[in-house]
Parts: C-alpha cells; sequence; structure tokens
C-alpha cells in the first residue's frame, strides 16, 4: 500500500488514504442522504408538515463522530509530521539552491550538480536555500515537500529507501518559468554512489570557465540554454558567428552574431529580436554586465561556437 521511495512515505500515506477515506465515506453518504430527502419529503398537496424542536440524540452524535475523527487525523498527521523536522545526527549535508529556474545541489568544495544524487538507505539532509524569489522543493516520490525562502534557513531531510530515479519539482509559482525547474533525485546503490562521487570530485577540481560562471551567476543560462535546446531565448551554443533573422522596429533584417551584435542584446535586448522569440521577456542588463563582463562572456560564446 505504502509505494513512496522514502521513510517519509508511510506517515504521509497513512494520514493521506485516512482523510481521503473519511472524505469519500462522508460525501457519498451525505449525497445518498439529500437524494433521499429530496424525494421522501418532497411537497405533496394537502400534507401539513411536521414540526421538530432538536434531537438531543442526533446533536450529540453530530459533535462527538467529527470531533473524534479530527482528532485521529490530527494524531495521524502528527506522527507522519514530527520525524521530518528531526534530523539525524549522522545525516549527510547537501545544500539545495533554487533560482529563477534552476536547482543546483552543491555537496560542498565547489562540487555542484543540477541532479540530487543520493546513496539509498542513507539520511540524507538537504538545506534549502534561495537566491531569488520563493520556491518550494519537492520530491513526490520521497513525499517531502519544503518551502525555499530567502533569507531563511529551511531544511528537509529523507531516507531514500528504492534505488531509482525520481523528480524533484518547484511548487512555488515562481515566474515565468516556474514549470521548467525540474532535476532529478537518484538514489544509488552505495558503492555506485562511492563511484559517482569519487568522479564527481575529480570533475569538480576543474575550473569553470569564467564566462560560464558569469553567465550562470547573471542568470542567463535559464532562459538560453548551452546545449541546443529552445527555452525562452535563443540557445548559446553555435551561437557566435551565425546569422540570423531579426525583427527591429524598422522590419527584418539578417544579420551576423558578432561582438556588437552580443553587447547590444544585452544591453537592449528589444532592439533585434530574433525571427521565433517573442518581446519584453528580457531585462537591459546595462546596470549589471560592464563591457569588460561582456568580453569575457563573447569569449565563451566563441569558445562554444568553436572559434577558439
Ligand atoms: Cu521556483
Amino acid at each position: 500500500m505504502f509505494t513512496g521511495a522514502s521513510n517519509m512515505a508511510e506517515g504521509v500515506d497513512r494520514t493521506f488514504i485516512f482523510i481521503f477515506t473519511i472524505a469519500a465515506i462522508f460525501i457519498i453518504g451525505i449525497t445518498i442522504f439529500m437524494i433521499y430527502t429530496v424525494i421522501h419529503f418532497n411537497r405533496k398537496k394537502g400534507k401539513p408538515a411536521m414540526q421538530f424542536r432538536g434531537n438531543v440524540w442526533l446533536e450529540a452524535i453530530w459533535i462527538i463522530v467529527p470531533t473524534i475523527l479530527v482528532f485521529i487525523m490530527f494524531h495521524f498527521g502528527w506522527a507522519g509530521f514530527a520525524p521530518m523536522r528531526n534530523v539525524p545526527d549522522d545525516a549527510m549535508v547537501i545544500t539545495a539552491v533554487g533560482r529563477m529556474w534552476e536547482w543546483e545541489f552543491d555537496y560542498g568544495d565547489g562540487m555542484k550538480t543540477r541532479d540530487l544524487v543520493v546513496p539509498v538507505n542513507k539520511p540524507v539532509r538537504v538545506n534549502l536555500k534561495s537566491e531569488d524569489v520563493n520556491h518550494s522543493l519537492f520530491i513526490p516520490a520521497f513525499r517531502v515537500k519544503e518551502d525555499v525562502i530567502p533569507g531563511y534557513n529551511n531544511f528537509l531531510w529523507f531516507i531514500p529507501t528504492m534505488v531509482g530515479e525520481y523528480e524533484v519539482l518547484c511548487t512555488e509559482y515562481c515566474g515565468l518559468l516556474h514549470s521548467s525547474m525540474l532535476a532529478k533525485a537518484k538514489v544509488l546503490e552505495q558503492t555506485d554512489y562511492d563511484k559517482w562521487f569519487a568522479e564527481f570530485k575529480n570533475r569538480a577540481r576543474e575550473p569553470e570557465p569564467d564566462g560560464y560562471l558569469l553567465l550562470r551567476n547573471t542568470g542567463c543560462i535559464a532562459c538560453h540554454s548551452l546545449d541546443g535546446s529552445n527555452l525562452v531565448g535563443p540557445s548559446f551554443k553555435n551561437l557566435f558567428g551565425t546569422e540570423r533573422t531579426v525583427i527591429t522596429p524598422a522590419g527584418q533584417k539578417r544579420i551576423k552574431v558578432d561582438e556588437e551584435y552580443i553587447v547590444n542584446s544585452i544591453y537592449n535586448p528589444d532592439d533585434e529580436i530574433v525571427a521565433g522569440y517573442n518581446k519584453g521577456l528580457m531585462q537591459s542588463y546595462s546596470d549589471i554586465l560592464k563591457e569588460a563582463d561582456i568580453q569575457v562572456i563573447t569569449d565563451y560564446l566563441k569558445s562554444l561556437a568553436g572559434e577558439q
């Protein structure tokens, strides 16, 4: 009956099934009773209405029974919730960073991933940090969900109980690409996890290019992919040096993506919109990125287009 992939699933599912069952019994029972009374007590000619003056037993029952049911619901709810705020001391700690519109999982020492990778049967504490607005980290298979609020140190924890790949979502509407703020939670056997972690550690040692860091920290790659996929804006992959059709206030024209075009696109995004994309979605970065920053970004874009 409890098929969740973490230790939290049983408490959550039990509460959910109990409340759902009570609600189903009531809605079916009340509906049947209502239909019965409509048919049985409909207005008949010449029949005087009966007058009632209360019924102590009936009133006692409809106060006592729901009160008991609500207390049982509270008991199940509390029994499922209390352990969620009580993290074992030996839990491994990972920081989840939410930003518009991606998740990043920080393992410390500069080791950051897009997907949450954890070993099976080990307690994991996930500290929750937001770099901009309110987000909410939700891993349905683990039955855990907590708000990620800027300036507030929230957390969640769990023990994954089944090897597999599960969805990670944001459940707090956080803007345009909220629905694509997705990641995976990968639960591995301990030996596979150790292997992954060792590789990850080696990879993390290689410093990221400055241009990439600038794009990431400014939030550019939430809307412009690096792998060629189309998001809100054109992908950065193979962008530099190519020709595009752009829409200007004066009409369509062909341009070549060069240094000048990139500076102008960052400072005046609505001037020349690549055909097929929408106006008004990007702010000007003239207050955020200096010309020197844009030079670093341009060099990185050249490397993505194989020009360096
Ligand atoms: Cu979000």
